[in-house]
This record gives structure tokens, sequence and C-alpha cells, in this order.
């Protein structure tokens, strides 16, 4: 096994086994925490966690006040997925493989799974606080980069962007559009992953600078590359239903660019992405890597 998939098999495991003990704790009732179990347990790569791990490590950050920021970004892109799903936004069936939240519980139950995701991750964080903000007098900037980057000028604006696009022409005018909903509905949560884990370690302006850098780059690959396997991917490497995009002629790089263009775009993408990352020299290995498997990834 790779280096690369030895360190992204132990970020995921740890992130597993302390997301199974939050969902853990009494006091919450018990179909709520089955509904937001099944969301967050469905599988799914955890890419925001590895960001987080995988930036704190690149700094020499404190892993252990790390790891209740990286679960909270899981939590945070769950519940998104969560309602992303229902019927009122995107209305899909399949989430991670499995029958999408909605479809199990049944509408009010996801919307509150979803609340009770978000709600929870800023109560895990809060509480990590206690312990690690003199120790980490930089916390603070990483849970506010979390907000931010997940909420009304973040994913929450992209999300609206999103929905308000849907009988926009997909041509050259609306090109600036495109940007933004990718830049927020996908890359603001991307760019605050790697911020919250940089945070943790003693980070210099430059160093932050460059994380954002190399966030809003890969931010965008990764969607790029989602936009084309909608069109080349398939369910089970997905867990979703594809073709969507093109059904709807929904605004997205492959239906404004066409896949051959928008391939060239994600290769160039990458490349940026990885040069914001120099500085960081063979500390920045893993990030190097990931950049090169979410190119080509299948899933
Ligand atoms: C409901 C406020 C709100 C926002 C929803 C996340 C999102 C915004 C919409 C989901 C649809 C979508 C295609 C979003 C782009 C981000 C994206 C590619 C999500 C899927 O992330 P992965 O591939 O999923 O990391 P897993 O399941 O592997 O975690």
């Amino acid at each position: 096994m790779s280096v690369f998939s030895e360190k992204t098999n132990e970020y995921v495991m740890i992130a597993d086994a302390r997301i199974k003990e939050y969902m853990n704790v009494s006091g919450i009732p018990e179909v709520l925490r089955r509904a937001m179990d099944y969301s967050i347990s469905a599988g799914g790569k955890r890419l925001r966690p590895c960001l987080t791990l995988a930036a704190c490590d690149m700094i020499g950050g404190s892993r252990a006040a790390a790891l209740p920021l990286a679960c909270a970004m899981e939590m945070i892109h769950t519940y998104s997925l969560i309602h992303d799903d229902m019927p009122c936004m995107d209305n899909d069936d399949y989430r991670r493989g499995k029958p999408s939240n909605h479809k199990m519980f049944g509408e009010t139950f996801a919307l509150l799974a979803g609340d009770g995701l978000l709600s929870y991750a800023f109560e895990i964080m809060l509480n990590a606080a206690r312990t690690y903000c003199e120790k980490v007098p930089t916390y603070t900037d990483a849970m506010y980069a979390i907000a931010e980057g997940s909420g009304v000028r973040g994913m929450v604006a992209g999300q609206v962007a999103d929905l308000s696009s849907n009988d926009v022409a997909c041509d050259a005018a609306n090109a600036d559009k495109l940007a933004y909903i990718h830049t927020h509905k996908t890359g603001a949560l991307i760019k605050a992953s790697l911020l919250a884990g940089i945070y943790t370690g003693n980070a210099k302006a430059t160093e932050i600078t460059a994380i954002v850098k190399f966030g809003e780059a890969y931010g965008l690959l990764f969607q790029i590359t989602d936009d084309i396997l909608d069109v080349e991917g398939d369910f089970k490497g997905m867990g979703k239903t594809l073709g969507k995009d093109a059904a709807q002629q929904k605004l997205t790089y492959v239906n404004l660019y066409g896949l051959d263009k928008a391939k060239i775009v994600a290769k160039n993408t990458a490349d940026e992405a990885k040069c914001a990352l120099e500085q960081f020299a063979e500390a920045a290995e893993y990030l190097r890597e990931l950049t090169d498997n979410t190119l080509n990834r299948k899933k």
C-alpha cells in the first residue's frame, strides 16, 4: 500500500472512530440519532476530515485539537447533503449508495437530522475550544473559518446561487455565475477544512495565504471533476443518480465548456493547486498526491 493510501486510511479511521463516539452520547432522541447516524455512517470519502488532518500534520499542528474540527466538518458536509437531496432542493433518491435520508425517515426527520448535524458540529467545536483555546491561540480562527465557509457567505450562499440558476443559459456570459456557485457551494467548505487544520499549528501569514490559494484551486478542481463524473462516472463509484446535469441543462463546467475542455481546465487547476504548495516542500506531499488523485478520481 502506498504512503498516501496508508495516510488516508489512518485519517478516515481516526475521524470515523471519533464520529462514532459523538453519535453515541446520551440525550439525543433515538429517532433523531438514527436519522443522523444513517447518513453520517453511510460511507462517503471523508474528504473534509482528511483535509483538516492533513493540513494539521503539514504544519505540525495539534492532532488532538484538529480532530473535533475534522469531525465537525464531516457533520456539516453530511447535513448539506441531506438537505440538498430533499424534494424542495435537488430531489435525489440516492446518496452514498443508499436511499437518501428523506426516503428512509421522511422529510420532517430528514430536515431535523440535517439541523441536528449542523448544530451538533458547532456544539462539538465549542466544547473542544474549552480544552484547546489556551494551547492553540488560533483555535477561534479555525472555528470562524468553518462558520464562515459553511454559512451565509459560503456554502449556503452557493446553494442559493445554484438553485437560482436553473433557468440560466449554459453560455460564456454565465461563466462568472458558474465560478461563484462552485467556489461557494463546494469550495468554501473545502477551504474551511484546510484552514481549520492549519490554524491548529503555528502557521505564518504566508502559509495561511498559500493554503487559501491551494484550497480555492483544489475546491474548484473537486467540483469540475464532480461535473465530469456526472457524465462519465457510475452509480457504484458515486453512490448517487448521475446524468441529471445534462438532462436538466444545468450550469456546469461540462455543459458550459464541453467534456474535453472541462478536462483541460481540471488539469490546469490541479497544477495551480500544487503550485500553491511550493513553500511547504515535502511536508505537502500528501496534499499533492490528493490533488493528483482527485484529478483522476472515479468516486
Ligand atoms: C443544503 C445549504 C445546503 C447546501 C448543499 C453539498 C451541497 C450544498 C449540495 C450537494 C450537491 C453537490 C454536488 C454539491 C457539491 C459538493 C459535492 C461534490 C458534494 C459531494 O461531496 P463528496 O463527493 O461526497 O465528498 P461524500 O459522500 O464522499 O462525502
